[in-house]
């Protein structure tokens, strides 16, 4: 049984993206349920104000963001690694394009007038007011889930067949004979279409794609315990603090070790997390904070997607 908590819901596309790629890894693996609106009380006693789904947590440890999760899960578990060296830069990028670009089309077409129909058919109808406010709140102050329903069902058509032309000449996996990242990413995107009786009918007549889908989504989840939000933050709080050595620190745009920061996705959620910047790596920074229910916490952000900026 491995440490790791999985704060999610089911029906989050970037958390079934963790679950499978902890399926592919064969991890035990404890989750928590979140709410799929706010408030998310818990989760943010954790996390310090980060909203979206899904949040990884290894006792006082916490990641934001699936594209470090995946990172670290990758490292944590080493066998069949899906980042294979030869495609660090070709992966990397399809991923990155799948998980802003190809999300955004997936959530259009979600809000268009056939799948906002079939979700509506498929929750309660006091769920749906609260579910497009709350969304419209996850919007407010950024740039990115603007992409209109008619760009969604225009572009969709072509990347499914370059995908399928893809798997057909260079399969099985999306960089070819090895899984990567960019499976991952893609898969969570169609995943979010194919749930959606109002849209699903787009993802056909792709038989190779639908064939990769498969062989994706046949990986599983690995093997999940649930527990309570309560006893993960009890899981924090009991965890032993750590010191911070300042030796591998990089300077980047200025911000120092032990400054007091805020740091924010520049996409959508954007609400701040404030603390001590204790890590400044490449692609990764941490800032301490403290929270009366969990104690002293270490929060992680990929660089990537995120703004940095000093508390004046
Ligand atoms: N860049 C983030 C995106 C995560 C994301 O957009 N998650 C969606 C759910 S799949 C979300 O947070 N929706 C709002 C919510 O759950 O409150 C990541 O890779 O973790």
């Amino acid at each position: 049984m491995s440490d790791l908590i999985l704060h999610h819901y089911a029906n989050s596309p970037f958390a079934e993206k963790i679950r499978t790629l902890l399926g592919h890894k064969n991890v035990c693996y404890n989750v928590v349920n979140i709410p799929v609106i706010m408030p998310k009380p818990d989760l943010v006693a954790l996390t310090g104000g980060f909203r979206k789904t899904p949040v990884l947590q290894q006792q006082n440890h916490i990641y934001c963001d699936t594209r470090l999760m995946a990172r670290l899960i990758d490292q944590q578990f080493t066998q069949d690694s899906i980042f294979p060296d030869e495609l660090d830069f070709t992966a990397n990028i399809l991923a990155q394009w799948a998980d802003q670009h190809l999300f955004s089309v997936a959530a259009a077409l979600a809000f268009s007038p056939a799948g906002f129909t079939a979700f509506r058919e498929a929750v309660p109808e006091k769920f749906v007011a609260a579910f497009v406010a709350d969304r419209a709140k996850l919007r407010e102050g950024g740039n990115g889930l603007s992409m209109d329903a008619n760009t969604a069902l225009q572009s969709i058509p072509i990347y499914l067949q370059q995908l399928e032309k893809q798997l057909d000449l260079a399969g099985p996996y999306i960089c070819g004979e090895q899984i990567s990242i960019a499976d991952f990413s893609i898969y969570h995107c169609l995943w979010f279409i194919n749930n959606n009786a109002g849209v699903r009918y787009l993802l056909e007549n792709h038989p190779k794609l639908n064939q990769w889908f498969a062989t994706i989504q046949a990986i599983g989840h690995g093997t999940q315990t649930p527990i309570d939000a309560t006893d993960a933050i009890d899981i924090a709080r009991s965890a032993p603090t750590e010191q911070f050595s300042q030796d591998e620190f990089i300077v980047v745009n200025g911000f120092t070790f032990g400054e007091p920061v805020a740091v924010a996705a520049n996409d959508y959620g954007i609400d701040p997390v404030v603390g001590e910047l204790l890590v400044s790596k490449q692609d990764e920074v941490v800032i301490k904070r403290i929270d009366e229910r969990a104690g002293e916490l270490y929060v992680h952000f990929p660089r990537v997607g995120y703004k940095i900026s000093a508390l004046t």
